[in-house]
């Protein structure tokens, strides 16, 4: 009898014991699978290849997704959302997306709690006034009573009432460039970048709002694990960034050039000097920035500086 009931509570306390254990294992693996973060892309648009071409720079595989609404990264808790630019702000305010990649212009505009966190250097262009090209433009107060056509009225209406100017702006979501020769305002604020829309429309430009780029945008409330994913992420993407910004370059110098040649290339820390078999001779390596490039160049060989190697950084760890 004893036995009996023994072996009863044996058997009751090892079916606990393997329920709480598949409890724990269910839970984490709960747990993991929410360890995701969900990043909100543009779908198509200027934004998006460039976008998904860093996703693959900073080692994250997407996969397919060309024609989905969502698509999991599959080497990095990521989970990439595809949508219009405009709604990006929304998404990531709401935490349906916890980060996303929209262009500053949309992120102002929308005027969203979403915080930039970082800037990406692709999608540049610049929110500007333009009117007829036989306009003579003196200042802002040029805009006092005029009608401006434009898709971003809260960054024009807030940059003309800090500058004291108050007109009649009037919102339209395409084409805007032909609303002057239409007779539908009297001028405009709109995207540039090569500013040839505003040539071929008889329009110049006349004043610079907004300096756009492509930023990350992330929830300002998010979990300390997606925190994690998003500084990881964040870190692969400056080195990325830094990879692009730099080069690595190879030279040869006479040993006497040595000193002057140091000089103008500090490198990381300091160049890599290694003796050449030909004796007198040294190979030089380093990495130079990208905007000093032809400037080092020009200096590196009036030092002696020869047969100069230039090759692409892919990452730059540092
Ligand atoms: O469909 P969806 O809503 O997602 O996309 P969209 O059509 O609203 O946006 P899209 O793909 O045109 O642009 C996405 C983002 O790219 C913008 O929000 C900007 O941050 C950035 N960007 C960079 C530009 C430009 N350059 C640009 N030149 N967005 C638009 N333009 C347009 C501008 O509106 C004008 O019509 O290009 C024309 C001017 O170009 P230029 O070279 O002639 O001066
Ligand atoms: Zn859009």
């Amino acid at each position: 009898m004893y036995l009996e009931i023994e072996k009863h509570n044996f058997y009751q306390l090892k079916t606990a014991y393997q329920f709480a254990v598949s409890r724990f294992f269910y839970v984490q693996k709960q747990k993991t699978m929410q360890q995701r973060l969900k990043i909100a892309i543009q779908k198509s648009g200027r934004l998006s290849e460039k976008s998904r071409e860093l996703l693959t720079e900073c080692g994250i595989n997407i996969k397919n997704g060309k024609n989905k609404l969502i698509a999991p990264a599959v080497n990095f808790p990521l989970d990439i959302l595809f949508l219009r630019d405009d709604d990006i702000p929304q998404y990531v305010e709401d935490g349906t997306a916890d980060i996303g990649i929209v262009g500053e212009n949309v992120v102002y505009e929308e005027s969203k709690e979403a915080k930039v966190v970082w800037g990406l250097g692709f999608g540049k262009c610049r929110l500007s006034l333009a009117i007829p090209k036989n306009e003579t433009f003196t200042d802002i107060t040029y805009f006092q009573d005029k009608k401006i056509a434009t898709s971003y009225p809260q960054i024009l209406g807030d940059y003309l009432q800090k500058r004291g100017v108050t007109a009649d702006i009037h919102k339209i979501s395409g084409s805007v460039e032909i609303a002057p020769g239409i007779g539908l305002a009297d001028a405009i604020a709109d995207l540039v970048s090569s500013g040839s829309t505003l040539f071929s429309n008889g329009l110049k430009e006349v004043e610079v709002i907004l300096k756009s780029q492509a930023v990350l945008i992330a929830n300002p409330k998010l979990e300390a694990s997606k925190q994690q994913i998003l500084d990881k992420l964040l870190f692969r993407i400056k080195a990325v960034q830094k990879a692009t910004n730099n080069k690595y370059i190879l030279l040869n110098a006479p040993n006497e050039s040595l000193e002057e040649i140091k000089a103008i290339l500090p490198g990381m820390k300091s160049p890599t000097i290694m003796p050449l078999a030909e004796a007198g001779w040294s190979s030089v390596h380093s990495v130079i920035a990208e905007d000093k490039f032809w400037e080092v160049i020009d200096r590196l060989r009036e030092a002696g500086g020869q047969g100069i190697l230039v090759i692409p950084i892919e990452k730059m760890i540092l």
